[in-house]
């Protein structure tokens, strides 16, 4: 009986759902939750073959968050609150995800997630007014159901270097997004690391350690702030468990989604003594959230930003003991911040030792793997093994590789040749009843996204209530609405330093990607009101029928 859900073979027999969720990370969990939560049948369909998302992939050595633990954790159950027990100040990848897998267990998910399933594509039938979703995999075939969520994740698409003759390589390869379960061995290898954004910052320390050398190529510098991690202060947790409420509540006030309050000076209202021992102050804290927030124009005002910047490249200086390498490894080319900052233990540091090598691949450029290495325009350089940390395509890299189809046949892809449009990051028009979490033209990747996404995920669930209880098949967001959203959208980065950098928040990391800035930049605080306001009034902006 594909309706009986202690039949072990109905959980794959049953094609038919009200809801049908992409992806099965921090999202997808906590949407399958609330729709069991208002009486919804639903069912979460994922790649991999767990739960966890970026916790289940992004498994290379080293891989941290660098939002604390108590932050970057569920608000919604809290008993769980009270019971987890972190054991640092930032998680690290096996602690997330062993703790989404207890969330998992816990709340008895796993019974409606479908693993190694793939969507392929969703078409909304007009006439039936539902979503026909497409499907490879262990339970392959077509699925139906009056809505889709995607829950498909921001950074869950990895992005290969566009180098020729990566399949010649002799060694072994990795992508940092799709790091393999079993243990990789790097002890008395000569590993390559191709990229230094926050993934390849995280990972040359760790390798350093086993490797008998590492060779780190860098195309552009980055920023990063030492995270000056270490086991979890006892005391803080008891003060966070006491005050959660509290403190959850000032994250989602607050611009990134941290209890931290809002920086109220300018850098440049204040003499250059007293700014370097602020600075030196919130640099001791660990945290670049606290670096950021300094002050408050150090992403509008090119001038405060220099200050911040500088301040980091003396941070660089000071550790790195050749001038020569440290100035390689000094950003230059974008402001401070308007490229995700990094997070790192011991990382410049690294660059100390005698094993580890710095190639400037801005002097001498990368021309392609080969069979025993990676050619530079100038040396070939020999390896075991290859490491790419060359990111994601990000935002809408995992969205776009579905084929969704919305009315008249219109594909998403087309919708979004220009760049992606969206109303609140959370629908778009032409397609009914899709909700996507975490979407573009919402703040997701610029706040602590454990926030970003309860505020999603209870948004939905209360406009499926609401259509519940109105009796009310479809939801779509009109068109004017989603125009005007994504001009905003738009226009809140066009005032900021956020345009200068070549980051993936621009789609500028992937060739032929077009340039628009994909994510809100008005803080998590104003948008939960926007998007509050939207559903007091009715659904303001969507067409209910
Ligand atoms: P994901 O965790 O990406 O999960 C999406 C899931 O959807 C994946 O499992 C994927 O397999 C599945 N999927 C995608 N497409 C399909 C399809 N077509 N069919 C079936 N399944 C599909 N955020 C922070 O706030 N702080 C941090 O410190 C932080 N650190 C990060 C570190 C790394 C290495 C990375 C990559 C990201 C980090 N992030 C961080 C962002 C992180 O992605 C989010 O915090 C959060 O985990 C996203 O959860 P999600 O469920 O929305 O998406
Ligand atoms: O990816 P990235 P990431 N030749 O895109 C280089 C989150 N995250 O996986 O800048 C040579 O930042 C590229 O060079 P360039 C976080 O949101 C968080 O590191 O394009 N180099 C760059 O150096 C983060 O921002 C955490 O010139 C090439 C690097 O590869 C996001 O995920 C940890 C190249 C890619 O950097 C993505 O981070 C990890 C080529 N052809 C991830 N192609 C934490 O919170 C690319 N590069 C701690």
């Amino acid at each position: 009986d594909p309706t009986d859900p202690t039949d072990p073979t109905a959980r794959t027999a049953r094609t038919t759902y009200d809801v049908v969720v992409v992806g099965a990370g921090f999202s997808g969990l906590y949407m399958l939750h609330r729709l069991r939560g208002l009486g919804l049948s639903a069912v979460v369909l994922e790649t991999g073959e767990d739960v966890g998302g970026t916790w289940y992939w992004n498994r290379y050595p080293g891989a941290r968050c660098d939002v604390e633990s108590m932050h970057y954790s569920y608000s919604f159950d809290p008993e769980l609150e009270q019971e987890w027990e972190w054991t640092e100040k930032y998680p690290s990848q096996p602690e997330i995800h062993a703790y989404l897998r207890h969330v998992a267990e816990r709340h008895d998910l796993r019974r409606d997630i479908r693993f190694r399933t793939t969507v392929t594509g969703a078409r909304f039938d007009e006439a039936a007014g539902r979503w026909r979703v497409s499907t490879e995999g262990e339970t392959g075939g077509e699925l139906e159901a009056r809505f889709l969520v995607t829950a498909v994740g921001c950074l869950s698409t990895p992005k290969q270097p566009e180098v020729p003759g990566l399949e010649t390589f002799r060694g072994e390869w990795y992508h940092t997004g799709a790091w393999p379960e079993e243990h990789v061995d790097f002890s008395g290898k000569r590993v390559g690391v191709i990229g230094t954004g926050s993934s390849g910052i995280q990972l040359v320390p760790e390798v350093a350690r086993d490797a008998a050398s590492v060779t780190v190529f860098q195309r552009t510098p980055n920023f990063s702030v030492p995270t000056r991690n270490g086991p979890i202060d006892p005391d803080l947790v008891a003060h966070v468990r006491e005050n959660y409420p509290q403190i959850r509540q000032e994250a989602r006030r607050s611009g990134f989604g941290v209890p931290l309050p809002p920086p109220e000076r300018s850098a440049l209202e204040v003499s250059a003594e007293e700014r370097e021992r602020y600075l030196h102050e919130q640099w001791s804290k660990g945290s670049v959230t606290a670096v950021l927030t300094s002050y408050n124009d150090l992403l509008v005002d090119a001038d405060a930003n220099h200050v911040a910047a500088e301040f980091v490249r003396d941070r660089i200086r000071e550790v790195v003991d050749d001038p020569e390498v440290a100035e390689v490894l000094c950003p230059r080319d974008f402001p401070f911040g308007t490229k995700r900052p990094c997070m790192d233990t011991g990382y410049y540091e690294t660059f100390n030792e005698d094993h580890v090598r710095l190639v400037d691949l801005r002097r001498t450029p990368l021309e392609s793997v080969t069979p025993a290495g990676v050619r530079t325009s100038d040396e070939e350089h020999e390896l075991d093994a290859l490491v790419l940390a060359t990111g994601f395509d990000a935002m809408t890299g995992a969205l776009l590789g579905m084929d969704i189809r919305g009315r008249d046949g219109q594909r998403l892809a087309d919708k979004c040749r220009d760049g992606p449009t969206s109303y609140l990051g959370l629908a778009m028009a032409g397609f009914p009843n899709l909700f996507t979490i975490t979407g573009p033209g919402s703040p997701s990747v610029l706040s602590n996204m454990a926030v970003a996404i309860e505020q999603h995920v209870e948004w939905i669930a209360a406009a499926l209530e609401h259509l519940e209880s109105t009796g009310t098949a479809l939801i779509e967001a009109d068109p004017a609405s989603e125009a005007e959203w994504t001009d905003h959208v738009r226009e809140s980065a066009a005032g900021t330093l956020h345009m200068e950098a070549n980051s993936w928040y621009l789609g500028a990391n992937v060739p032929g990607k077009p340039r628009v800035f994909m994510v809100y930049v008005g803080g998590v605080g104003v948008y939960q009101d926007v998007c509050d306001e939207v559903a007091a009034a009715g659904y303001k902006g969507f067409e209910l029928s």
